[in-house]
Order: structure tokens, then C-alpha cells, then sequence
């Protein structure tokens, strides 16, 4: 009977000593904007690195099925009632998000965006991948060595109320304005929502409605694959040039088929570290003027609480197949 009773007495205090371990573990939730997405993938294994680097911290991926507010608002609300300890989100909207993220900061949850962020009264940092204005001015200028000067051009967005793609359109819009660019005519913004089969249908729609158009740039690395493969499909190569932001990984064979000429992209991976890296900073008090991102480096933000990460980086024929084996 004492045996037993012993028994029992460490029994409990060894699950004790569990439940309380497993309860000191940092959670952070990071919400991407939809899943299946491999851009966001290589996110989660940033996350994933830098959790097992600073110990003790589980990371709990998700997100919705389709890139909708929505079904990120219902996500936030489970991750409040789970008592997670920061939340890092890719937002499918700017504004839809705020009095979500707002009621989880009220309970004591560090929320910071990164990628397409969250309006600033929504959360504490938001990480921008670049600096817009550089992507929007590397998008036109990546197009210009596609096709030249003059044509007509299209871009294939995410979707439409997209933070990030909105904004890197807007810097896009402001560079054609200069007058070098004069002859080249944008004649529509489509959305394939970050799905493939609406931005492969999205981009054949745009084959129909501009016959003479020259390029597509799609700054969305769903949208660039789908119009990719639609140009090859609709035997456009060498009529239709696409461009815009991907992964070498799954753009590798357009540009070996001649669909692309280049592209560019940041590293998902060490941005998905960062942001988890600034999570543990905030939620261990450690944040202040500038920010650890760990081995990536620091981020200072600006007045609106942002901070860019890194410059894009140029993929083309001469060193996508390198880099397609990381992302
Ligand atoms: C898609 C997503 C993501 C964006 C990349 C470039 O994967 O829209 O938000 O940053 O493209």
C-alpha cells in the first residue's frame, strides 16, 4: 500500500512537472495566408529554425483554406481562446483584421505581421520582406529586360485586398509613370486570389482580352507559376513574357522553357525566422528601438512600426537551378 501510494505521489508530481513545463513552452502561432502554399512552407521552416535555436517554443502553423480575412479572424479567435503567447500573421487584409488582433493584444498576445501586413493600431511590428519601393522598381525593370520599352503589359495579383501585392502595384504604377516608361501601357490588374486554377484562368482571359500583350507580372509566386504555365500551355512562349516574384523552386523549368526570363524573391525561409525570432523578442520584453531577428540581423522600425528585411534578389537561367534546392 505505500509502495503504491508512493507510487502514485511520483507518478503525479513527475505529470506535474510535465504539465508544467509543457505550459512554460512560448507558443507562436504563425497564421499564413492560405495553406498549401509553398512560399509560406519555407516560411514555417524559418519558424521552425529559429524555435529549436531559442529553445523551449512550439510554433503552431496555420491558416485558412482559401487567402480570405475571414477565415483568418476565425483562426485568431481559436489562438486567443488557446492562450497562444504571440501571434505572427500574413494578412489577407490591412483593416478586416484589427479588432481581432486588437482583442488578442488586449489579452496580453503579441501580434505582429509579417510579409502583408496588419494596419498599425492592429498590432506591434509589422516585417516588411523589402523595401516596397524597391520591388515595385525591380518589377518594371525586370519587365523592361523581357520586352523593352513599349507594349502592352498586364499584372496577375494575389488577391485584392492583399497588403503586400497592393502595395508593391502601387510603387509598379508610380515607376511607370516616369517618362522612359511612356511607351509601355498598363492595361489591367487581375486577381487569381492565390489560387492556381484561378490565376491560370485569369491569365488565359488575359491571352483573349489583349492579343498584343507582351508581359505579365505577377507578384504573387502562385500567380507567377499559373501564368507561366498558361503561356507555355497556350504556346505564347516567346509572344507573352511573365515576370513578377517566385520561388526558383517551382520556377526553374519556366525559365528553362523561355516563359521567364527572370524573376525575383527575398528568402522566405529567413523571413519566417525573423518574424519568429521578433515574436520571442517581444514576448520576452526584449524588443525596443531596434529588434533581434537573430542571425539575419536587426530591424529598426519607422514611425509606422515597420521594418524592411532584405533586398529582392534576381533569379534567371544563370542561377535558379542553384537556389531551387532551398526554396
Ligand atoms: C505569394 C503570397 C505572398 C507573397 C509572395 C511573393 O506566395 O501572396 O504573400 O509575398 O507570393
Amino acid at each position: 500500500m505505500k509502495f503504491a501510494k508512493t507510487l502514485t505521489a511520483a507518478v503525479l508530481a513527475a505529470g506535474l512537472a510535465f504539465s508544467a513545463q509543457a505550459a512554460d513552452k512560448m507558443k507562436v502561432a504563425m497564421v499564413v495566408k492560405t495553406l498549401g502554399n509553398g512560399f509560406f512552407d519555407a516560411a514555417h521552416q524559418g519558424a521552425d529554425e529559429a524555435a529549436k535555436q531559442l529553445g523551449n517554443m512550439e510554433i503552431i502553423f496555420t491558416g485558412p483554406a482559401k487567402a480570405t480575412a475571414e477565415g483568418q479572424i476565425e483562426l485568431i479567435n481559436s489562438l486567443i481562446a488557446q492562450k497562444v503567447d504571440a501571434i505572427v500573421i500574413s494578412a489577407n487584409d490591412p483593416d478586416a483584421l484589427v479588432p481581432a488582433t486588437k482583442k488578442a493584444m488586449a489579452r496580453g498576445i503579441k501580434v505582429l505581421s509579417f510579409d502583408s501586413g496588419i494596419a498599425k493600431e492592429g498590432r506591434l511590428f509589422n516585417l516588411l520582406p523589402s523595401s516596397n519601393a524597391l520591388i515595385g522598381e525591380k518589377l518594371i525593370k525586370m519587365t523592361v529586360e523581357a520586352v523593352g520599352k513599349t507594349g502592352e503589359i498586364a499584372i496577375l495579383s494575389a488577391t485584392a485586398q492583399a497588403t503586400n501585392q497592393n502595395a508593391w502595384i502601387e510603387e509598379a504604377k508610380k515607376v511607370l509613370t516616369k517618362p522612359e516608361y511612356a511607351g509601355l501601357k498598363l492595361v489591367t490588374v487581375v486577381y487569381g486570389d492565390d489560387q492556381t486554377d484561378k490565376s491560370y484562368r485569369e491569365a488565359q482571359g488575359l491571352f483573349k482580352s489583349y492579343p498584343n500583350l507582351k508581359a505579365i507580372i505577377a507578384p504573387t509566386t502562385v500567380g507567377i507559376a499559373a501564368a507561366s504555365k498558361a503561356v507555355v500551355d497556350g504556346n505564347l512562349v516567346g509572344k507573352v513574357f511573365v515576370t513578377g516574384l517566385g520561388l526558383p523552386s517551382e520556377m526553374a523549368g519556366h525559365v528553362k522553357s523561355g516563359a521567364v526570363k527572370s524573376f525575383a524573391i527575398w528568402n522566405p525561409i529567413d523571413l519566417g525566422y525573423s518574424i519568429t525570432y521578433a515574436a520571442h523578442e517581444f514576448v520576452t520584453g526584449k524588443a525596443g528601438k531596434t529588434i533581434s531577428l537573430g542571425r539575419v540581423g536587426t530591424a529598426t522600425p519607422d514611425a509606422n512600426g515597420e521594418a524592411p528585411m532584405a533586398e529582392p534578389f534576381t533569379y534567371d537561367a544563370s542561377n535558379v537551378e542553384k537556389f531551387a534546392k532551398f526554396f
